[in-house]
């Protein structure tokens, strides 16, 4: 078993050194060896207070109940606040800044801000960032540490509106430019790499297939098998911090 998880490390590494486009998704799982809890599969965000996360972090309850939200993401925040990236995370940083590939694309649905931390530059961050608050009204942009400190909601210095966090919850879009920037380089890549996520949330999961469906290879690194494991043409079982150093050039 062990031996069979260095051959396909091995095989992976090949691939990546030989690609010239880079396309990579990550998810929840590539921040868990920092201390982020994953949504499914474990961890503890899950549930809290007894409601479930997708009740939590919804469209409705926005609209229904702001101030519940901001105690939620304030939760979620102090959690992420004691976390560093891991070696994942540097890994990443460091390919993504070396100048051997063409094109090296980092697509996160973590809200975490740990690839920023990290170095890496860019990081399409598809899912928001939860260190940022939202105008709900005009759209202004403010990291939470320029507000004034504990109002909740935080108020517009343009407009004078309620913000909320800028995350992007359950049935609503995903940030335009973003998405397609994904897409755009997902079909031009060589090699696609989806590290720590269950693949469950559309429109992130279609990325690896799009990657697919244009010819690149793809790459999971996830310790368990997901709904993508299919589509992928090689799974690493392995956890990402141990992984990652491993198939990529520093
Ligand atoms: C390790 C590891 C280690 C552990 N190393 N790996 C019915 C069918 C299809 C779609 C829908 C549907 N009903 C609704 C939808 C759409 C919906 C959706 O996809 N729902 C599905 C869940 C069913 N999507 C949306 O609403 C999106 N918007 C949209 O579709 O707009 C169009 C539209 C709008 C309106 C009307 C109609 C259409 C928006 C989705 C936004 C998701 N946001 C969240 C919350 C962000 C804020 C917050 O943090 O609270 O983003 S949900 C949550 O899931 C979070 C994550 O980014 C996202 C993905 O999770 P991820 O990253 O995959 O984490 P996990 O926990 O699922 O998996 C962790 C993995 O790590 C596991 O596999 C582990 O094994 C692995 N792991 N340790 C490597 N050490």
């Amino acid at each position: 078993m062990h031996n069979e998880i260095e051959s396909v490390i091995d095989t992976a590494a090949r691939i990546v050194f030989e690609a010239r486009r880079v396309f990579v998704l990550t998810g929840a799982g590539i921040s868990a060896e920092s201390g982020v809890p994953t949504f499914r599969g474990g961890g503890n965000t899950t549930v809290w207070r007894g409601m479930q996360f997708e009740v939590l972090s919804s469209k409705q309850m926005v609209e229904s109940n702001l101030p519940l939200v901001w105690e939620w993401f304030d939760y979620r925040k102090g959690v992420v606040g004691e976390c560093r990236p891991n070696a994942g995370h540097v890994a990443l940083a460091r390919a993504q800044a070396n100048q051997r590939f063409g094109s090296f694309t980092l697509v996160t649905q973590n809200i975490d801000g740990l690839h920023v931390a990290a170095g890496s530059d860019p990081v399409i961050e598809l899912h928001g960032n939860i260190h940022r608050a939202r105008c709900s009204r005009c759209g202004t942009l403010r990291e939470l540490s320029d507000l004034p400190h504990g109002g909740r909601p935080p108020i517009c210095p343009g407009c004078g509106s309620p913000m909320r966090p800028d995350v992007v919850l359950f049935g609503e879009m995903l940030p335009e430019e973003a998405i397609r920037t994904a897409q755009r380089d997902a079909s031009s890549c060589d090699v696609c790499l989806v590290v720590g996520t269950s693949g469950l949330v559309y429109p992130a999961n279609e990325l690896p297939r799009v990657a697919r469906s244009s010819g690149a290879s793809v790459i999971e690194v996830n310790p368990e098998e997901t709904v993508l494991t299919n589509s992928c043409d090689i799974s690493i079982r392995a956890n990402s911090a141990e992984a990652l150093p491993r198939i990529l050039p520093a």
